[in-house]
């Protein structure tokens, strides 16, 4: 029996990794539903390769392109964002990996746990924004939910084995992005360019501006916490510019277990499509003869003050951290198109922090109201 699997992103960094697997695995694994926002030339030849049952192609301008192309191959074509959460009604695939861009996962999220698919978690926006609400369903429905970020999925790994020990804590790592070891005042004029050169992974471009603005690792604590059920206390950073360990768990011993590998997002994915077993993979090796250092350093919250504002949302719970997902969503947008400095980042999602109305026990219609509100808010800011 193969495993059937859903793709949400799929023409994205993650997804198109993703069917690199797929097709590696083809007598292991086969695609049943791809979805994509608005690549319609890439869905059309992903679909043509892996002949899923259901596509959509959120984007409704590029609809009729879509299914005129898909037609001769018996591929059912849907549109609309609603589509997809409707398809995860349907669809027969027991794994879906949520690999789109921020806020747009929540929704089709939800709908997949409440159809009870096995969950491979590439958007860690769902966590952020509303990761309570998540974590009840996911209790209520019984749903697991496999992490496909590289530092989760690390400590996912470490505990396995471990579910009657206490830990103490968990480490996570993070490379320190392409302005690691600059100040604030060497950031004033750095462009997008900059930003997107990132040393060590090869991503998408908002989460490579994350992970320069250092947010990415705020959203992973976030992620982290909601994961692993972990207090504030339980989770630190450690800036690791190899990217060799992925992220480390220490118990109440004292005993810390790392797990390690090349910065290669394809071994997660690969990890959550196959748990709980590994299989065989072409990827390649790490080798200790040529890494002979690994290094650390504590992160700069100064400079990088996206870090120390996704701590306070942690802190203070309800909507603020949805708030600040939303802001920062515009804020990269206006960045991505050189309307804001690199700097004003951060400074624009503190104040939507400071400007929303804060809800401390949010319900899904508050999360979608305070995402709506906080991006006319941002928008106006600009
Ligand atoms: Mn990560």
């Amino acid at each position: 029996m193969k495993k059937k699997i859903a793709i949400l992103g799929s023409t994205g960094s993650i997804g198109t990794q993703a069917l690199q697997i797929v097709k590696e695995q083809s007598d292991k694994l086969e695609i049943e539903l791809l979805t994509a926002n608005c690549n319609a030339e890439l869905l059309i030849t992903q679909a043509i390769a892996f002949k899923p049952n259901h596509v959509v192609i959120v984007d409704e301008a590029q609809y009729t392109k879509v299914k005129e192309a898909l037609d001769p191959h018996d591929i059912k074509v849907f549109t609309g964002s609603k589509a997809i959460e409707e398809l995860m009604e349907i669809t027969s695939a027991d794994t879906v990996l949520t690999a789109m861009v921020g806020y747009s996962g929540l929704k089709p999220t939800i709908k997949a746990i409440e159809n009870k698919k096995k969950i491979a978690l590439a958007n860690k926006e769902t966590l952020v924004v509303a990761g309570e609400l998540i974590s009840a369903l996911c209790i209520a429905n019984k749903v697991d939910i496999i992490p496909v970020d590289s530092e989760h999925s690390a400590i996912f790994q470490c505990l396995i084995g471990e579910d009657q020990n206490a830990i103490d804590k968990v480490i996570l790592t993070a490379s320190g992005g392409p302005f690691r070891g600059r100040k604030r005042d060497e950031l004033a004029h750095v462009t997008k360019a900059d930003a997107l050169k990132h040393p060590n992974w090869n991503m998408g471009a908002k989460i490579t501006i994350d992970s320069a603005s250092m947010i990415n690792k705020g959203f992973e604590v976030i992620e982290a916490k909601w994961l692993f059920g972990l207090t504030q206390k339980q989770i630190e950073v450690v800036v690791h510019p190899q990217s060799i360990i992925h992220s480390m768990v220490e118990f109440t011993d004292g005993s810390i277990k790392a797990q390690m590998g090349l910065p290669d997002m394809k071994l997660p994915i690969h990890y959550a499509f196959f748990f709980p077993e590994r299989t065989n993979s072409s990827f390649k090796r790490m080798s200790f003869k040529e890494i002979k250092t690994l290094t650390f350093e504590e992160p700069d919250l100064e400079t990088f003050r996206n870090l120390a504002l996704a701590y306070h949302a942690m802190d203070k719970g309800g909507n603020l951290a949805c708030i600040l997902n939303a802001a920062n969503e515009i804020a990269v947008q206006a960045f991505l198109k050189d309307k804001i400095s690199f700097l004003k980042i951060a400074e624009l999602n503190e104040n939507c922090m400071a400007k929303v109305k804060f809800i401390a026990s949010p319900t899904l219609f508050d999360y979608v109201e305070t995402d709506l509100e906080t991006r006319r808010i941002a928008q106006g800011l600009l």
